[in-house]
């Protein structure tokens, strides 16, 4: 499916680190000009148990694609286009991580350094639709539709320009679809991660300003720290939980970070599973059996018959696939049905010809 994320954030709140934490690819820090770029499989704690059970030959993750572009600073898009070119890795981005410095807590302004990459990216989206109003406006004289899409995209620039980022416009539909070819980048999901020094920090007055900014856009924060973190993703898999107690922590925040982005795009998983193969497929809340089907492979959606499922739980309450069977919970599902987060399904579908 291709999903990515793009980390923004000002120079030096830890971009970098959060990037080799999140991809253990050891990218050096501090190199100021290029930008990393990451497949990473999406962490799942329901897996191991999957193997368990069906104990596969081969399993497949959801993949989650992360770019780490360098800090933004105040005027770095006036500043001799630099910030447009920067900006322009992350344009295609499905949804913005925001990296808020937390950890030197004197020095830190999270509210401030929040509007300031609001700022750096309403700047840009201002510009990409000028250009775009400014190549419509002819044709706009003469076509009624183009006129109405010229005027959407000048009333998304308006309010830009009174600083409102786009995803808190409350565009309708047709503004949305008016402005779509411009992939503005303040209107793509945004997560907020307050990088942090130590748990002792996870409720400092810092974080909280962080988490309300967040709530108040209906989004989420998520607090890490991003230094301890980058340092234990270089260790061993089986070293990590001792290290990650220690240091406070039950789990990696990494794990909670890469769902909780997939929460904001609105995603979910459910699997296929067998002796040959576990493997984690990745579709939109909503999204209907033979779609679902589609992502596996393009023949299921076309000749989607039906859709077998086992809830996860109820596989993991009754052990196997046979016991859900006997139990009676195994389902049968048409077309209209709408794939649900931990379905285990078997397609049956008819080749095409
Ligand atoms: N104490 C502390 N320092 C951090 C943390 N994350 C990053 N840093 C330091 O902040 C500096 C900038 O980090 P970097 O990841 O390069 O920031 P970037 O410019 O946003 O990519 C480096 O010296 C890091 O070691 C953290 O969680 N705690
Ligand atoms: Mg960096």
């Amino acid at each position: 499916m291709g999903l990515s994320c793009g980390l923004v954030g000002l120079s030096g709140c830890g971009k970098t680190t959060i990037f080799n934490a999140i991809t253990s690819a050891g990218a050096t820090s501090f190199d100021g000009s290029e930008m990393n770029r990451a497949v990473v499989g999406v962490p799942d704690s329901r897996v191991p148990r999957l193997i368990d059970i069906y104990k596969p030959k081969k399993v497949v993750y959801a993949t989650l694609q992360v770019i780490d572009i360098p800090g933004l600073s105040t005027g770095s898009t006036a500043n001799q286009g630099r910030g447009n070119k920067l900006l322009g890795h992350i344009k295609d981005v499905d949804a913005l991580l925001y990296v808020v410095r937390c950890f030197n807590t004197e020095r830190n302004d999270p509210k401030r350094d929040i509007e300031t990459i609001d700022i750096e990216l309403m700047v840009a989206d201002a510009q990409t639709l000028e250009n775009k109003i400014a190549r419509l406006e002819k044709k706009a004289k003469g076509c009624k539709e183009t006129a109405q899409e010229v005027a959407d995209c000048l009333e998304v620039k308006v309010a830009l320009e009174e600083g409102i980022v786009a995803r808190k416009q409350n565009l309708s539909q047709r503004h949305i679809v008016s402005v779509f070819e411009c992939n503005l980048l303040s209107l793509k999901p945004v997560l907020y991660l307050a990088n942090i020094a130590s748990v002792v920090d996870l409720d400092s007055p810092q974080v909280r300003s962080v988490r309300s900014i967040a709530e108040a856009e209906a989004s989420e924060m998520i607090a890490v720290c991003g230094r301890d973190e980058a340092e234990i993703s270089q260790l061993e898999p089986e070293e990590r939980p001792e290290f990650l107690r220690e240091l406070g922590l039950l789990e990696s925040s990494m794990e909670r970070l890469i769902r909780a982005a997939y929460r904001k795009l609105g995603l979910l998983s459910f699997f296929t599973a067998g002796e040959k193969e576990v493997h984690v497929w990745t579709c939109r809340q909503g999204d209907r059996a033979p779609v679902a089907a589609g992502r596996i492979h393009s023949d299921m959606e076309s000749g989607f018959i039906r859709m077998e499922v086992i809830g996860y739980q109820d596989l993991i309450t009754y052990g196997s696939e046979a016991a859900v069977a006997r139990a009676g919970k195994q389902r049968i599902e048409g077309k209209s049905y709408e794939v649900q987060d931990g379905d285990i399904v078997f397609i049956r579908f008819s080749p095409p010809k």
